[in-house]
């Protein structure tokens, strides 16, 4: 991609608005942009990071047999009323009229849809577990949007639905997506602290948030400190839980530490609520009829994207983990004017982009503006061509989190990246 085609307008002024580094530099980089309180379009980096951490989930998830799905974000409202939580759900839900005066909603969650897709099709209990997921926007008129994308009123989301057979069953897909879920974090590169969790309005039995370790949590975390070095099977036994459920009482002897966590994501195992009140039922091997036990399963997408900035960022912008970042490598030509620095630049542009992710500076810019630029956006690796150095046959590799500098070949540069 070059930038003089690519959409990404980059700001220095520092938006009063936004009282998070996450917001700030997602709107300093052109990420996002404001629509109204709230609900943000997404501009072409920031769909590109979407992208990055949506794959990550689809890989991760498909691995431990979930379908990747896409139910209609309008839904009928006599599907929440035949769950019970139309009227329960309040002023949260954004409630629609079609044109013949027929009640409507836009998506904040999907388990009453996924229970109705399940009753459709599946007939016996040799079809479950039956596990469903999708990547999707919801909306949740939440009373105090706020942090940007982190607290939204629209944001995207990967909820997922299972159906087990019984409960030792339900358990066990629970324990996969918990697992499947620290794979997914550590991948992205972040820390996460699962922690016990009610479940709130969702209703049920077992419950963990993954909190992400940062400053500017909204959330208090009081966990054992070999939790953060603790293997996957060990993680679900130890002391974890966030501020409102904390008891000193049951601490006692434990090991603490004390720190501010994002919710990333959050897991349930809630039995038959939904299964029950929507008639949504299997015959098993008797013939009988039996209600499969759910559980369903979120990750914030948009809000990991702001987290994924508050965990890397230093006063220049923004330090992209490889795995989310939104293009591999850049490419600066300092000077577009200089015939070395052109064919240098083109040379690398055009060999890397057979097996990376470019953004290759072409503008015709300030060296200052354009490294300053480089160094807010924060693709990982910036390789540096300029005149004196370009007169010499040689180029700099710039790795943004550590800032060291690097002089090579433009051969080497292209080696370094492509084997
Ligand atoms: N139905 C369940 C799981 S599929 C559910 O909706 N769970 S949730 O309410 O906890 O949301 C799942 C995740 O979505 C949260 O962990 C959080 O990361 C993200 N999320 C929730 N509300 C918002 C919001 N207002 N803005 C941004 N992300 C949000």
């Amino acid at each position: 991609m070059l930038f003089s085609n690519f959409f990404a307008p980059t700001s220095k002024e520092i938006p009063a608005e936004a009282k998070i580094v996450s917001h700030r530099l997602m709107l300093r980089s052109g990420m996002i942009s404001r629509t109204a309180s709230g609900i943000y379009s997404w501009l072409p980096l920031g769909v590109r990071v979407l992208d990055k951490i949506s794959k990550i989930i689809c890989e991760e998830q498909d691995k431990i047999g979930a379908n990747r799905v896409c139910f209609s974000t309008i839904q009928p409202a006599d599907l929440w009323i035949e769950s019970g939580r139309y009227d329960a759900y309040g002023k949260e839900m954004l409630r629609l009229k079609d044109r013949k005066d027929g009640d409507f909603l836009y998506s904040p969650t999907n388990e009453e849809q996924a229970t109705d897709v399940f009753r459709r099709y599946v007939k016996s209990y040799r079809e479950l577990p039956t596990f469903l997921y999708q990547i999707n926007w919801k909306f949740r008129d939440e009373i105090r949007p706020r942090f940007g994308v982190m607290r939204g009123r629209e944001f995207l989301m990967k909820d997922g639905y299972s159906f087990d057979a019984d409960f030792e069953s339900a358990k066990r897909t629970y324990e996969k997506v918990f697992k499947s879920y620290m794979t997914i974090f550590r991948r992205i590169g972040l820390t996460p602290v699962p922690v016990r969790a009610d479940s709130g309005a969702i209703g049920g039995n077992m419950s963990h948030e993954f909190q992400i370790l940062a400053d500017s949590g909204e959330s208090t975390l009081y966990y054992e400190k070999k939790l953060l070095s603790a293997s996957d099977d060990e993680l679900m036994n130890l002391f974890a839980v966030s501020e409102e459920k904390y008891d000193p009482a049951s601490a006692v002897g434990k090991e603490l530490s004390v720190s501010k966590g994002i919710e990333a994501g959050h897991i349930f195992c809630f039995g038959t609520k939904y299964s029950k009140s929507m008639n949504a039922f299997v015959l098993n091997e008797k013939g009988e009829k039996i209600f499969p036990e759910m559980g369903s399963y979120g990750i914030g997408i948009s809000r990991l994207a702001a987290a994924v900035i508050e965990a890397f960022h230093d006063d220049r912008g923004i330090i992209w983990p490889e795995a989310a970042a939104p293009f591999d490598v850049t490419v600066l030509n300092l000077n577009t004017k200089n015939e070395r620095c052109v064919n240098a630049t083109s040379e690398i542009y055009k060999a890397l982009s057979s097996g990376k992710e470019v953004l290759c500076d072409d503008r015709d810019i300030s060296v200052g503006e354009k490294l300053a630029d480089a160094d807010l956006i924060g693709i990982p690796h910036q390789i540096i061509i300029g005149p004196q150095k370009a007169a010499v046959g040689t180029v700099e590799l710039k790795n943004r989190r550590t800032g060291e500098i690097r002089e090579m070949s433009s051969d080497e540069v292209i080696g370094r990246f492509l084997n």
